[in-house]
């Protein structure tokens, strides 16, 4: 039989491993999208994967996200930014892409957020709880984006920002303890500096079908790098959880 120090001294290595992994497992599981690459004409269904919630005994209770709607998004060509050219010089069809799928499972109240031509820029989901040592999906359908035959663009990564909320705040209270904040960083009040997710948005890449929408005889070998990005203007209009008419979050 073993002594009482000696199981003492077990089990305080056992919560020590536990602890190890418990938080390896934290810091590694970011928030991205199920299937982060789609090819061009393709439409998936797809899901936000929510990786954890903020730190051991909290729970994600809601998440909103936004996509680029495409109207004052920030452009890059190969990583630099272009103000010359918008996402149609790219992409045909940008605009209305995305639709939520319906899941009420662990989230019981959720809705689309449209801009003021109705088309979908996101989604919230609320009225739930995800421990934090679940993961969770939440699904939405992105339909076939085509590429601008005329363009030299061979791929188009659309950078989504996701908010996972374990409590509600104001924008002062915004912090590690109470959001991850899966975001690209432009300058808005969900940029989080300093925090977990700084700058670490989630993305959808489309590569285009070079067999059948081939790249034009003038353009590089490897074709252009484009992304999307969502404005400061956007993020912090659309970022917002609205229910009814009235803000829910952050708090105001
Ligand atoms: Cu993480």
């Amino acid at each position: 039989m073993k002594s009482i120090q000696q199981v003492k001294n077990m089990t305080k290595v056992a919560l020590a491993v536990a602890a190890l992994v418990g938080f390896s497992h934290n810091a590694l599981a970011h928030t991205r999208l199920d299937t982060p690459i789609v090819p061009e004409g393709v439409r998936v269904k797809n899901n936000v994967v929510i990786g954890h919630a903020c730190g051991d005994g909290t729970s994600i209770i809601a998440s909103s996200v936004v996509f680029p709607d495409g109207q004052d998004s920030t452009l890059k060509v190969n990583g630099t930014v272009v103000t010359d050219k918008t996402i149609a010089d790219y992409v045909t069809n940008y605009g209305n892409l995305y639709q939520k799928v319906l899941d009420t499972g662990t989230f019981k109240q959720e809705d689309e957020k449209h801009d003021e031509q109705g088309n979908t820029v996101g989604f919230y989901v609320r009225e739930g709880k995800m421990p934090a040592y679940y993961t969770v999906f939440l699904p939405f359908r992105a339909s076939a984006h085509t590429f601008e035959p005329s363009s030299c663009a061979s791929s188009v990564k659309v950078v989504v920002a996701i908010s996972d909320i374990c409590k509600v705040t104001n924008v002062s209270g915004l912090s590690d303890a109470t959001v991850n904040m899966w975001t690209p960083a432009v300058g808005s009040i969900f940029d989080g500096v300093g925090l977990h997710g700084y700058d670490s948005p989630a993305t959808l890449t489309i590569t285009r079908d070079l067999a059948a929408n081939p790249l034009p005889g003038d353009c590089s070998e490897a074709g252009d790098a484009v992304e999307l990005i969502p404005s400061k203007a956007q993020m912090d209009r659309d970022m917002p959880i609205v229910v009814k008419g009235k803000q829910w979050w952050p708090k105001q």
